[in-house]
């Protein structure tokens, strides 16, 4: 093992810090974690110095010091106030002039660990100036988690890089050495938790047998600061024990819950919780019982309370009898704001549908405002071409965590709402990871720089996301400038690509029903579920095409806060990039560039190809600034890709012209 993986293939010291080597390392403060911390700082350090490095006892000048709060020498350095504005997680890296070194410190062991990989990181990513080196950080979100839908089995439920990381028939015998990769990958861009196991959770997790193999996880991922959680099966106590019931309200129920939770503690003291999918696409749920989502989740954040464990309580909710999927979990879950424990955060997907290309936000961000609501994103990408389209979720993110809510005026953004930074009540934020056991990790080199910047935000949503984009590529792929510029501004525009090849203008859920990889738009199945077919979402006729979620339609616009509930009802002032998600509109519509709405989608999807033609123009270009391998397999994957984004045009507008009987326009390829 030698730790060169994923970013941190590159070790390269950025030419301009070259000058910053340390003379020798100090390190005051002692723990596993401040043991691990010193490590990684020297074996950091002597990679991108390309020398040996050695302790000091003695502080002096030159040093990088590393120490815990409470030790004398931080005590003189850093005022109390700054220490405590630092919390639990929070860190501080300076240049203390009188004594002419740099200083990394925190509250707690693991912060320490936090600067010295953002130290590392800085090294490589950007120009230092020592006599100004000042940096404060402190995460926005406490709870910065991924979500494993991996099964005990080692498949993958929308996994597309291999086998599941977790060898649960090795487990807790055999440590697979892809553990301390994965927990210093994870540390590194602070993410702080995990979910081992899928949402569709089998119950057979919380078996004794399971649970040793969890707490081996538990020990190697601990030093690293991350905490394990699981999900599990709200009929556990039926399905494992023999229970009559699963219902939250049966005090032998709520005794099973007791034991299991009392048993997992004896065994990972620092245990963070569960993840729970009820009632939730066939999963079983409070609801059974007639009791409510949080009626469910208080009974288990109840049991947890004493441990300091939480519930991530997912509002992934929709059934079949509504008349719009996407008002769903906002009417399922609006009457129980104020009803949930303290330590119950309700996970919410970015949008109100399913990690589509594009969605605007879900309206329960802003809404819910006397709970944690914890965002959850996907990082693998379901909907986005699986591990064959290079797509650069940062945009996405961004998009999402900065959109403005109004819910308290103007600047509302969801991260704003969902971080709760200076209130008292928890905060996290869910990523659904793209991890498997394929030799990159990710099944698409790109892919993992959406594991990176999903860490990145996570830990501060204000970050540029160009500049996390190119954070990872000097990490990750090369340390020159052009092609670091060039690489960026391609995954900038990748997300883009996507939606304008796939579902641009607001369409949705145009995929195929069931694998979702590739377009179906045309798609019927007998006796189907309605909400599963993309005819429920792009409702294209002879008239025209789109979903009216607006006043005159099925109201979805009224979950939103004025004045975007108006801006969203109106047509005329509907962002394009939303018109098709909340307006059913004629073919013939003209729009405020000239354009008739057919010829606006034929432009987009048309854009969409030649946007990744553009990208394979770019990735050849660079061939000699990249490593032999990567280089090959990320030109084979464009190639996949510009195949598919013809595909996913040719198939829509040929299905959509059947309906709007217009020619293609000018500009536009025939299909193929
Ligand atoms: O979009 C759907 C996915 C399911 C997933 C579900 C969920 C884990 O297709 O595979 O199940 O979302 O988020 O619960």
């Amino acid at each position: 093992y030698d730790g060169r993986e994923l970013w941190f293939a590159q070790n390269k010291i950025l030419k301009a810090n070259v000058h910053l080597k340390p003379n020798f390392v100090n390190a005051i403060g002692e723990g596993t974690t401040f043991d691990l911390a010193k490590k990684e700082l020297v074996s950091g350090l002597e990679g991108l110095f390309d020398c040996t490095i050695n302790y000091q006892n003695e502080v002096q000048p030159g040093n990088i010091v590393i120490a815990l709060k409470n030790s004398g020498f931080v005590d003189a350095a850093i005022s109390n106030t700054e220490m405590t504005s630092l919390g639990e997680e929070g860190f501080i890296i300076k240049y203390i002039a009188s004594k002419k070194l740099i200083l990394l410190t925190g509250n707690t062991e693991v912060s320490v660990l936090y600067a010295v990989y953002h130290y590392l990181r800085l090294l490589q990513t950007s120009k230092i100036n020592l006599s100004s080196l000042n940096i404060i950080e402190v995460p926005s979100y406490q709870k910065r988690v991924l979500n494993h839908w991996d099964n005990l089995d080692g498949s993958v439920e929308r996994g597309y890089a291999g086998r599941s990381i977790w060898k649960w028939d090795d487990l807790p015998n055999v440590l697979s050495k892809r553990y301390i990769s994965y927990a210093k990958a994870n540390a590194s861009i602070g993410i702080n938790g995990t979910v081992l196991n899928n949402v569709n959770a089998s119950p057979d997790i919380l078996l004794p047998e399971y649970l040793l193999k969890v707490k081996a996880i538990a020990s190697v991922l601990r030093p690293f600061g991350i905490q394990v959680y699981l999900s599990v099966n709200f009929s556990s106590p039926a399905i494992l024990d023999g229970l009559a019931t699963a219902n939250p309200k049966d005090k032998h129920v709520v005794l099973w819950w007791k034991n299991k939770v009392e048993e997992i503690y004896q065994l990972i003291p620092d245990f963070g919780g569960f993840l729970v999918k009820a009632n939730s696409e066939g999963q079983p749920g409070p609801m059974d019982f007639g009791c409510t989502h949080a009626e469910g989740a208080n009974m288990l954040a109840d049991i947890l309370a004493p441990y300091e464990g939480v519930v991530m309580w997912r509002a992934f909710v929709y059934n079949a009898n509504g008349n719009d999927r996407a008002k769903q979990a906002y009417e399922e879950f609006m009457p129980l704001d104020n009803k949930f424990r303290k330590n119950v955060l309700v996970q919410v997907k970015n949008g109100p549908i399913d990690f589509q290309p594009r969605e605007p936000f879900s309206p329960l961000f802003g809404a819910m405002k006397g709970t944690s609501l914890m965002p959850e994103l996907q990082i693998t990408q379901e909907y986005l071409g699986f591990s064959s389209h290079l797509v650069y979720l940062g945009t996405l993110y961004k998009e999402f965590l900065w959109s403005d809510t109004y819910s308290n005026g103007r600047g509302s953004t969801v991260a704003q709402v969902s971080s709760n930074k200076n209130s008292k009540r928890i905060s996290g934020i869910a990523g659904v990871a793209n991890i498997g056991s394929d030799n990159n990790w990710c099944g698409h080199h790109f892919a993992q720089s959406n594991w990176y910047v999903f860490g990145r935000l996570a830990w501060n949503p204000s970050l540029n996301v160009r500049h996390i984009a190119k954070e990872w590529i000097r990490l990750t792929l090369t340390q020159d400038e052009h092609a670091v510029k060039e690489i960026a501004s391609m995954m900038m525009k990748s997300r883009e690509a996507v939606v304008n090849y796939m579902t641009p203008l607001g369409l949705h859920h145009l995929m195929g029903w069931d694998h979702h990889y590739g377009p179906e738009p045309w798609c019927v199945i007998p006796n189907a579920r309605a909400d599963w077919l993309p005819s429920y979402y792009h409702k294209a006729d002879s008239l025209g095409i789109g979903f009216n979620r607006s006043s005159s339609g099925t109201n979805a616009t009224e979950q939103y806060a004025e004045p975007l509930r108006e801006l969203f009802d109106n047509e005329a002032s509907c962002p394009l990039e939303y018109l098709l998600w909340f307006h059913h509109l004629s073919w013939n519509y003209e729009l405020k560039n000239g354009n008739s709405l057919w010829e606006e989608l034929c432009y987009h999807y048309q854009d969409g190809v030649n946007q990744v033609r553009s990208f394979r123009k770019i990735w050849k270009s660079l061939e000699a600034n990249i490593a032999t391998q990567q280089f090959i397999e990320v030109n084979e994957k464009l190639k996949i890709q510009e195949k598919e984004a013809i595909w996913w045009r040719d198939a829509c507008l040929l299905y959509f012209q059947s309906f709007s009987k217009q020619a293609l326009p000018y500009g536009v390829d025939n299909p193929i």
